[in-house]
């Protein structure tokens, strides 16, 4: 059989299953609170068009209303300054091909149950390659905190009287992983891919700086990477084809074979 007849037959038996990464998208969908100077994305609202009514009596449909930046989403280069002048940056130029890569998964869900501003430090990547071997190239990192677990808004952005805590990665581990295993990108659970407390760290927001910098993509409010094996998905995570978007709103899929 062919490698894509095989992949039909795993999924019709069951063998192969479809691990969906993404959070519902609606009214309720948390979105990334900045300092007031800065401007803020909108939450998500949708108007109805028609619905089997004087404005259409077979057919409903709706308007979005939404930033790019909205539940589960995916970042282009072009979001950040460090990556703005970078070639195949955006939305509607990164060639398709990058939106598919081996899923790595490292869990740090009981260092973040004890600590909610824990990074990831080039010494937890090593010690995950030590059992899993070595991050291959084109791979989505994605980083399991479980913080996906927080079903209410307050809980989940966890904004304190000195701003939002939530973990993140340390600097040098995304420039180890943007760099030196030049990965597709770096996925989380939480609203964005920096640490809650990222504003204040030099550079700010040092994940967006260094990821986006390298060509690299993010996507952040991922699901269910507690169903994912450390390694074995294969991810696929292409954003809308929007001309200059940033970023997109997506559905993220994990292959995985049991
Ligand atoms: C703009 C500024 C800071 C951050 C973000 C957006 C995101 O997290 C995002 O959605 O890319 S940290
Ligand atoms: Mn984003």
């Amino acid at each position: 059989m062919s490698l894509l007849s095989t992949l039909v037959e795993g999924l019709n038996t069951g063998s192969i299953r479809i691990v969906d990464l993404t959070q519902p998208l609606g009214p309720e969908t948390p979105v990334i609170g900045l300092p007031p100077m800065f401007g803020s994305s909108p939450g998500f609202t949708m108007d109805t068009i028609s619905q089997f009514d004087d404005r259409g009596p077979a057919w409903y449909w709706n308007v979005l209303h939404l930033g790019e930046h909205t539940g589960t989403h995916f970042d282009a280069p072009v979001h950040w300054i460090s990556g703005r002048d970078l070639p195949d940056n955006r939305c509607d130029t990164i060639p398709a091909r990058r939106f598919v890569g081996p899923g790595c998964v490292i869990d740090v869900h009981r260092e973040v149950a004890a600590n909610e501003d824990f990074l990831l430090l080039p010494e937890h990547v090593e010690a995950w390659e030590a059992t899993h071997g070595r991050i291959p190239g084109g791979a989505w990192v994605l980083l399991r905190t479980d913080w996906s677990k927080r079903l209410d808004t307050a809980t989940f952005l966890n904004v304190k009287q000195d701003g939002p805590h939530s973990p993140g990665f340390h600097k040098t581990t995304s420039e180890l992983l943007a760099v030196a295993r030049d990965v597709a990108g770096v996925g989380v659970e939480t609203v964005g891919t920096d640490a809650g407390q990222a504003g204040t760290f030099d550079p700010p927001f040092p994940n967006h700086a260094t990821m986006h910098g390298h060509g690299k993509f993010g996507l952040a409010s991922l699901r269910n990477l507690d169903q994912l094996p450390a390694t074995g998905a294969v991810v696929i995570a292409a954003p809308l084809k929007i001309v200059n978007g940033s970023g997109s709103p997506l559905r993220v899929l994990a292959i995985v074979e049991d």
